[in-house]
């Protein structure tokens, strides 16, 4: 077997030392950059955005201008006055509330929204009263005539409107939300009743409609 022997002389040593220290030391460079940009976060890195200049990632972000900016409000309405764009432009006051409203049977609040800005997902916010002896009835609300989101409810609640038989209430913050791409939507928010308007019905109030 070939013996591999080395020998080194006084000056070679040094090199080597010289070598294996330099070695050393690009290691620890390399291993503190890597640490450097693993803790890197939005808030270190600068970046220019056209019309804003120089700012912050994490700032970009929250502006909504990077990143799609997360749900991005396209419509609300409050109901304090007549909307426009609702099959019903009829308010109700409901214990202090001014509400769209109100209807009973099966029947629901239409609005049709157009040009809306390019998205994948539709979301709506909405409070839902619930007024009079419902008896789990169904609430849902339908994206082009598409169920996305239903439940059913009883009666009861700390409001007084309607009949002063039952008591009524607010299902507040109602969110739901669907795929949805095309420009054009139609929102039915609605009630499966079937008694006259004194006895079961319902109203909506503080809707807002999002895109993502
Ligand atoms: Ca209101
Ligand atoms: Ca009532």
């Amino acid at each position: 077997m070939a013996r591999v022997s080395f020998e080194f002389k006084k000056g070679d040593l040094i090199w080597v030392s010289l070598v294996v220290v330099l070695l050393c030391v690009g290691f620890g460079v390399a291993q503190w950059d890597n640490t450097k940009a693993m803790f890197h976060d939005a808030s270190d890195v600068k970046i220019t955005i056209d019309g804003e200049g120089d700012m912050s990632l994490q700032n970009a972000s929250d502006l909504g201008l990077i990143g799609g900016g997360g749900w991005n409000l396209i419509y609300s309405d409050d109901f304090e006055s007549i909307p426009s764009g609702w099959d019903s432009n009829t308010l109700y006051d409901c214990d202090g509330h001014s509400i769209l409203g109100r209807k009973t049977g099966t029947a629901c609040f239409v609005r049709t929204f157009s040009d809306l800005p390019s998205h994948v997902e539709v979301a709506v916010k909405v409070d839902y009263f619930v007024i009079d002896s419902w008896d789990n009835r169904k609430a849902y609300i339908e994206f082009d005539n598409k169920q996305i989101w239903s439940t059913n409810y009883g009666m009861g609640g700390l409001l007084s409107c309607g009949s002063g038989t039952w008591s009524d209430r607010i299902e507040p913050n109602i969110w739901t939300s669907w795929y949805h791409t095309g420009s054009t939507l139609t929102l039915e928010i609605c009630a499966a009743l079937n008694n006259n308007i004194n006895d079961e019905s319902f109203g909506i109030d503080n809707i807002e409609v999002y895109v993502l």
